[in-house]
């Protein structure tokens, strides 16, 4: 049976790749009917600092979110990380399995410390991929829908669940395939083509936030950089043109269409006329979830009762996955 987890940090404000990479495509598999586990990694957002109060308003915020974006919490289960602690216990199982020489390969630790004193960083950080090879393992989830920048980390998880089957001599964790599919599995900075779309950019033009308004998108849109080209008639027309590239693509997901069909509509015409329309187009399916999120804000004891609710049931998932995990690995447990 196919089961699927995948999680968000609650480490700032939502961005458009992140609703475009995961939270509508989360929705999407929920309504297939495929049993999903969404989670809110608290403590992956802890890697780096965060202010307190910030943490606990950005998790409640991402819990609107998705509610927003069409999750809907007893189809799926929705909670956040810490609250289920079988995520840190397998963390630090899967810390002993996983090799030095693994974590030292993963270019996310490399970007989010380039150009700054890498030893400065939290073991944490560093740490990382393990956590969230327990966060899919606990649940022996078999698919993990996220963009293009996580294929590594559950490339990771795979290596971590077969080391940890070789090990122990057992067929226990399968191994999760990672579900990367639709026109914008990565979407790129607004400022810069080459760079992915984040939360945490310093520049606030680099990104759409999903509680922008629509003045602000069309703004940002206005702004993303471009070329003087027009729109070529083909995918290949735009290879060297990574910024054209980029909002074709969001086109494409925000009207659940292609790219090369997006090219046949607006072949020839240039970025005067093609951002408008984008913009249109952003704002139509930007706003009602904007909205939503800030009327579910206004009850965050609410918010609180729905993540209490799903934290119970990714308990009861877990946990005994967990206490298998404990008698493989050979620990006595509390009778
Ligand atoms: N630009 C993107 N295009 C497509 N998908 C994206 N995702 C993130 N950015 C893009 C997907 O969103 C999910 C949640 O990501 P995350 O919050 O765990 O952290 P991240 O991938 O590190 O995202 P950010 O926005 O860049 O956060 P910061 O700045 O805090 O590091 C994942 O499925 C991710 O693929």
């Amino acid at each position: 049976p196919n089961r699927i987890f995948s999680g968000i940090q609650p480490s700032g404000g939502l961005t458009l790749g992140n609703y475009l990479g995961a939270l509508k495509r989360f929705a999407q598999k929920q309504d297939e009917g495929i049993e999903s586990i969404y989670c809110i990694v608290d403590m992956h957002a802890i890697t780096v600092w965060q202010d307190p109060a910030k943490l606990r308003h950005a998790t409640r915020e991402l819990t609107a979110a998705y509610i927003a974006s069409g999750i809907d919490p007893e189809k799926s289960v929705l909670f956040n990380q810490s609250q289920v602690s079988a995520h840190a216990e397998l963390g630090w199982i899967f810390n002993c399995v996983a090799r030095l020489g693994w974590m030292n390969r993963m270019t996310q630790f490399k970007d989010k410390t380039a150009g700054k004193n890498a030893e400065a960083s939290s073991l944490g950080l560093y740490a990382y991929p393990a956590l969230m090879a327990a966060d899919i393992l606990a649940y022996k989830a078999t698919h993990v829908p996220v963009g293009d920048d996580q294929k590594q980390h559950v490339e990771l998880t795979r290596d971590i669940a077969a080391k940890f089957n070789h090990d122990f001599g057992v067929n226990f964790f399968p191994m999760p395939e990672p579900v990367i599919e639709g026109a914008a599995t990565r979407v790129m900075s607004l400022r810069d083509g080459t760079k992915k779309m984040s939360k945490s950019d310093p520049s606030d033009a680099s990104r759409i936030n999903l509680t922008d308004d629509a003045d602000t998108i069309a703004k940002k849109l206005r702004k993303a950089v471009t070329d003087p080209e027009p729109l070529p008639e083909t995918l290949e027309g735009l290879s060297a043109r990574a910024e054209a590239r980029n909002l074709v693509n969001i086109y494409a997901a925000l009207s659940n269409t292609s790219a090369e069909a997006v090219l046949t509509e607006f072949a020839g015409q240039g970025f005067g006329t093609f951002k408008p329309k984008l913009a249109e187009l952003a704002v139509a399916v930007l706003s009602p979830i904007s909205s939503e999120m800030a009327r579910l804000m206004q009850d965050p004891s609410e918010i609180d009762r729905i993540l209490s609710r799903g934290a119970e049931r990714a308990d009861a998932i877990a946990r005994p996955i967990l206490e298998e995990v404990y008698d493989i690995v050979g620990m006595v447990r509390r009778k």
